[in-house]
């Protein structure tokens, strides 16, 4: 039998995912997917079930994305009904978390990225450690922001200092942002140092997740991303994409020059459809809900995924890891209002 990169469990009533693919960080492949769908439906249907927990097996990640090379392997082969069905197997399980009947908690201790957010975010809550980095970097490979980020990240508004702008910034520089961070803008809940996690998770298993929370979560660690809030809401708050290079490269905007230079050189480095079509994608998500938003997701990445940057981005970030993507069109400036449009099926 083929290994499965998952373990389950029941115990005291706690049905317990643990993510183990750690050579691929926890990659979500196609199995993985299908193995948790299948998991939370029998649990959300069990009396005995009261709550699900999700884990990570690795030190280093608690899930890196969706598993994108064998996405990239069927766009190659001319296989768009396995590109679909890959997306839609992942966004349908984001839309099970969210929709989920029973509390689902997820211990985010290492990167979480793309898609690890999908079956963490929607759940209600996320405890971080020290260790936790969150990033949505589709940009970087050709692609967009999924797993209902549309939804999740325009609603981000940073919690004791208000940023609207927070989510458009991380959906387009697909910036790596830390524990403290994740806390400051809500996408996650709970802090609790790496040192304790094992220990909250045994008292999770012994019955009363509450309890355990109350036990283990200290207060959260400093956000850097806070002191940049009042810069990222000049530069992101409003605007297409080309009002955003512009107050980047200004010098009369009172934004921190460093900073400024910093995202402004990160933002050229990603893909020119990718960045245009993120912006749109989120303007909309705004204002959408999130099956709506889902849905827009899938038809705009089965689309993105037929033009070529994504096998390119994915090439070189994942197969070959040059890091040296040649983007087309290959800048922002080139691209066509035309091409944004039919991403989005307008
Ligand atoms: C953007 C992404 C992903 C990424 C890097 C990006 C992504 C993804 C992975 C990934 C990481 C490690 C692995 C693996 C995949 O990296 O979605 O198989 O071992 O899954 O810049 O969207």
């Amino acid at each position: 039998m083929k290994k499965s990169f998952i373990r389950t469990r029941v115990v005291n009533g706690v049905g317990e995912i643990q993510l183990d693919r750690p050579e691929a960080l926890n990659a979500l492949d196609p199995s993985m997917i299908r193995d948790m769908h299948a998991a939370l439906l029998q649990w959300r249907d069990d009396q005995a079930v009261s709550a699900v927990l999700v884990t990570s097996c690795s030190e280093r990640a608690f899930c890196a994305g969706g598993d994108v090379k064998p996405a990239r392997d069927a766009v190659l082969a001319g296989d768009f009904d396995a590109v679909r069905e890959f997306f839609a197997a992942e966004y349908r399980l984001d839309e099970l978390v969210a929709t989920y009947p029973k509390p689902y908690l997820a211990v985010l201790d290492g990167v979480t990225m793309g898609g690890g957010l999908g079956i963490s975010v929607h759940g209600g809550v996320r405890v971080v450690t020290e260790k936790a980095s969150f990033a949505m970097p589709e940009t970087a490979i050709g692609f967009i922001p999924d797993v209902g980020s549309s939804h999740f990240l325009p609603r981000l508004r940073g919690t004791a200092v208000r940023c609207d702008a927070v989510g458009m910034y991380l959906a387009v520089t697909g910036a790596r942002i830390g524990a403290g961070d994740a806390l400051a803008v809500g996408l996650a809940t709970h802090f609790v140092p790496r040192e304790l996690v094992g220990d909250l998770a045994d008292r999770i298993r012994a019955g009363d997740w509450q309890e355990a929370l109350d036990e283990f979560v200290v207060p959260a660690p400093e956000s850097e991303l806070e002191q940049r809030f009042a810069d990222i809401e000049k530069v992101f708050g409003a605007g297409n994409v080309d009002d955003m290079l512009g107050r980047l490269t200004a010098t009369d905007t009172g934004v921190d020059p460093e900073w400024a230079e910093r995202t402004h050189s990160a933002l050229r480095a990603l893909s020119p459809t990718s960045v245009r079509a993120t912006v749109e994608l989120m303007r909309r998500g705004a204002e959408s809900t999130l099956e709506e938003c889902l849905a827009r997701e899938l038809e705009v990445a089965v689309r993105i995924s037929a033009a070529p940057d994504f096998v390119e981005g994915v090439r070189a970030v994942l197969v070959d890891k040059d890091r040296a993507p040649r983007w087309s069109p290959s800048q922002i400036e080139e691209i066509d209002p035309a091409t944004i449009a039919a991403l989005f099926g307008d």
